[in-house]
């Protein structure tokens, strides 16, 4: 890409680009700040700064930037072939060759797989592809999915509508029909009067309450995140899951996990599912498919529903240009041979993971942090007023910001939502790197509490 200077970039993009989720007059008035590469788990931007990426770009790049054999396999399938469709009974071995690992690697309820280009589109087609399944089963009534207040589902009409961010839905007249939201399994604000694993059996609960509310012959699925990312990870109790796909079997609802954040490694198994001991009908995915080498999300679809889908079915009428891109399913099938190569789903679970959790605890000493959580390679920091009492800031929101631009000037990406400060590091990250992004963090705090006056 041609060289310009920080300040002329700022000013190109702020007169022709409108960013996601972004305020577009303050953005123009900060500037933004301009990624130019990046290797291993750190970004460099255009002023040569270097930041370790405590985000994986966007909880996404879990083998780490800079990987060379990606670049090489998404060059050779585009010479070989850039591009052709997936409709009018046409494939290409890119995309069959990953369906056939994806087969292998996922729960084994799961044989088949429906490519989208995001995990937006993947949420879109899973509301779509459950009512289709209800409708051949002869129970069209069964058409409302319930979803978490506070979910992250996407962008999309659909995706946006089964996340459970107001928000959102102020904006474009959502959700869409037949959605409806319960409370998210959230201890730290929800529960605190009990232990959190009566309190997980307590929100699974609500799910019971809204079948019986709608009645059960109106409702086609659950849907959850294992641990809600976007949200400010939020960990449900251990009795949250299993109780919950209890009552999807009682009532023969389709249990969906979107597994877009949990999913290839994240937990330290390969999806989240799995680390908490539930067996899902759908499974959302995108994001670490590709590492986000390219653009690639999809659905996952069990026995029970494609067998219906198949066998009663006749066309399906859905589908994008993009779904199953030769030159995206290509470099995934990459991407899971270096994950498997360098063990790194059990590098997570055996040594990786264990180390970060133990020196991010060390953090709940802080006199901001009001809870340390994590699993794997995720992790959370509730900053509160007072930690004693673990009273949340009046203005929700203000300290966790003030927190990220000190982590941005001190060269570490962590994100906020709300107050909470959240984490989750590519999965190549060494022990000396999480040792940086420990100090760097706790410096971060430092800062944040001598700004507010805590401490
Ligand atoms: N499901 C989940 C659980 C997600 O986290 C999506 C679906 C949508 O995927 P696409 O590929 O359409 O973006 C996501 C995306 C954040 C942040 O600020 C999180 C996401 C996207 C953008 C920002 O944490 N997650």
């Amino acid at each position: 890409m041609n060289k310009r200077a920080t300040r002329d970039w700022q000013e190109l993009d702020s007169q022709h680009y409108l960013h996601p989720f972004t305020d577009f007059r303050a953005l123009a008035a900060e500037g933004s700040r301009i990624i130019t590469r990046a290797e291993g788990v750190y970004l460099y931007d255009s002023e040569g700064r270097q930041i370790l990426d405590g985000m994986s770009g966007l909880w996404c790049v879990n083998i780490g930037y800079g990987r060379n054999e990606l670049a090489d396999v998404a060059a050779r399938q585009m010479r070989e072939l850039p591009f052709y469709n997936s409709f009018f009974k046409s494939a290409h071995p890119p995309a069959i060759e990953l369906s056939r690992q994806l087969a292998e690697l996922t729960p084994p309820q799961f044989k088949r797989v429906f490519y989208t280009n995001s995990g937006s589109e993947a949420n879109d087609t899973i509301v779509r592809m459950a009512r289709r399944y209800w409708d051949l089963m002869d129970q069209p009534k069964r058409s409302v999915i319930i979803s978490r207040i506070n979910a992250y589902h996407g962008s999309t009409m659909a995706g946006a509508s089964l996340g459970g961010m107001s928000a959102m839905h102020a904006q474009g007249g959502l959700p869409i029909p037949d959605i409806v939201h319960i409370e998210q399994p959230y201890w730290y604000e929800n529960g605190i009067d009990v232990s959190p694993a009566e309190y997980g059996l307590r929100a699974a609960r609500r799910l019971r309450e809204k079948i019986e509310e709608l009645g059960s012959e109106r409702v086609a699925a659950f849907i959850g995140e294992p641990i809600q990312g976007a949200g400010g990870v939020i960990i449900p109790p251990d009795t949250y899951w299993p109780e919950i796909q209890r009552i999807c079997r009682e009532y023969g609802i389709l249990l969906i996990a979107d597994e877009v954040i949990c999913g290839f490694g994240r937990t330290g198994r390969w999806f989240g599912c799995e680390h908490f001991g539930f067996e899902p009908d759908f499974m959302t995915i995108a994001k670490g498919l590709t590492s986000g080498y390219q653009p690639l999300g999809g659905v996952m679809v069990s026995d029970r529903v494609a067998d219906v889908l198949i066998e009663k079915g006749g066309d399906f009428n859905h589908g994008f240009t993009w779904s199953g891109h030769p030159v995206a399913c290509a470099v995934a099938i990459e991407n899971l041979a270096i994950m498997r190569r360098e063990r790194l789903v059990e590098r997570v679970q055996e040594d990786i993971g264990p180390y970060l959790q133990r020196r991010w605890r060390e953090l709940a000493d802080h006199p901001l942090v009001g809870e340390v959580r994590g699993v794997g390679l995720i992790g959370a920091l509730e900053l509160v007023a007072h930690k004693g009492s673990k009273t949340l800031f009046r203005n929700r929101g203000d300290t966790g910001l003030i927190c990220r631009d000190h982590c941005f000037a001190n060269g570490l990406v962590m994100r906020a939502t709300r107050d909470t400060m959240i984490i989750a590091p590519p999965l190549v990250i060494t022990k000396e790197q999480v040792d940086e992004l420990i100090e760097k963090a706790r410096r971060c705090l430092d800062l944040t509490a001598a700004d507010i006056g805590v401490g």
